[in-house]
């Protein structure tokens, strides 16, 4: 595997490494990771990352403009399971594409697709791809896999984190000797106004009688606490282990982009064919869905409280 992507890249001159919308830091990461290991490894190659980013990573690293044209470069795709949510400007031009995924399947639109749903992370199938091939690394790549796996992992909270992940941990934290405290302050440092609106939500959820929790952020609340409209999202691993809490809904007005946009997440039922019956996808315990205005995004509650209803019933047998 990690042979046949080495061989691929080594062909191309110009390399494109993309990655989903609404970044976070797993896809993040592992795209600047994977460029930073192409121009390592091959010095006359143009590598670029590309995507929105989002001010809250300025800690992590940068993003580099889009090239000219795409006709004949390679392109990557890190941490992203459909097309729809590549954050490229067009697919026009590139000669090969690549994908490396660890979402659950949606379709393959690349000619090679590097897929392992058992890892916490992109970053983790990459980091042990390097491990195993000839691409080079550093103390700076490690830092951004490393900081992909801790995030996308909740810091090692979910199942997919195994001995074998942090053995390949072990191994490069022992090679490079990374700072723990530096890469957790890239990664969670942040402003007071997102710590006020986290105070809001844990005031203001909505808890139904089984045990689905919810709240509405509309654009003249993130106004009033002085965020973005990714800022909910981006805060909800922090409302897991609450007693009386199993699945868990930020549904937020993205004004700019004319959606109302839900992050649900859940420590009971697998989530994601209710995301994904409503257009949405993601993992079967962290899932997102785009809609037009509350009245759906209350479609999708509805649906989720009634998966939970179900589920309290089986788990009470
Ligand atoms: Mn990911």
């Amino acid at each position: 595997m990690q042979n046949k992507l080495y061989e691929i890249i080594k062909k191309y001159d110009t390399i494109v490494v993309a990655r989903h919308i609404g970044v976070d830091p797993d896809a993040l990461c592992s795209q600047l990771a994977v460029r930073d290991s192409i121009k390592l490894t091959f010095p006359k190659k143009k590598v670029y990352a590309v995507g929105s980013g989002s001010s809250k990573f300025n800690l992590i690293g940068s993003l580099d403009k889009e090239p000219d044209s795409y006709e004949g470069a390679l392109l990557i795709v890190c941490d992203t399971p459909d097309k729809k949510r590549v954050d490229i400007s067009s697919f026009d031009g590139f000669s090969y594409k690549i994908k490396i995924d660890h979402h659950p399947f949606v379709e393959k639109f690349c000619d090679y697709e590097i897929i392992d749903i058992k890892k916490s992370s992109a970053c983790e199938i990459i980091l042990e791809m390097f491990e195993k091939s000839k691409f080079k690394m550093n103390k700076d790549i490690f830092e951004y896999l490393f900081m992909g796996l801790v995030s996308d992992s909740n810091r090692f909270l979910f199942d997919t984190c195994t001995y074998k992940t942090f053995a390949l941990i072990s191994r490069y934290l022992k090679k490079y000797k990374a700072t723990l405290e530096d890469m957790y302050a890239r990664l969670y440092l942040r402003p007071l106004s997102e710590v006020r609106l986290e105070g809001y939500i844990q005031n203001n959820m909505v808890v139904t009688k089984n045990k689905l929790g919810y709240v509405k952020i509309t654009d003249d609340l993130l106004k009033k606490y002085d965020c973005d409209s990714a800022s909910p999202g981006n805060m909800i691993n922090n409302f897991n282990y609450i007693d009386g809490i199993i699945v868990w809904v930020t549904i937020t007005e993205d004004v700019k982009n004319e959606i109302v946009r839900l992050s649900i997440r859940s420590r009971g039922p697998a989530i994601n064919e209710i995301a994904m019956i409503h257009g949405g996808g993601g993992h079967k315990m962290a899932s997102g869905v785009r809609v037009k205005n509350f009245d759906i995004a209350m479609d999708v509650v509805k649906d989720l409280d009634k998966l939970l209803e179900e589920y309290n019933r089986k788990v009470n047998l």
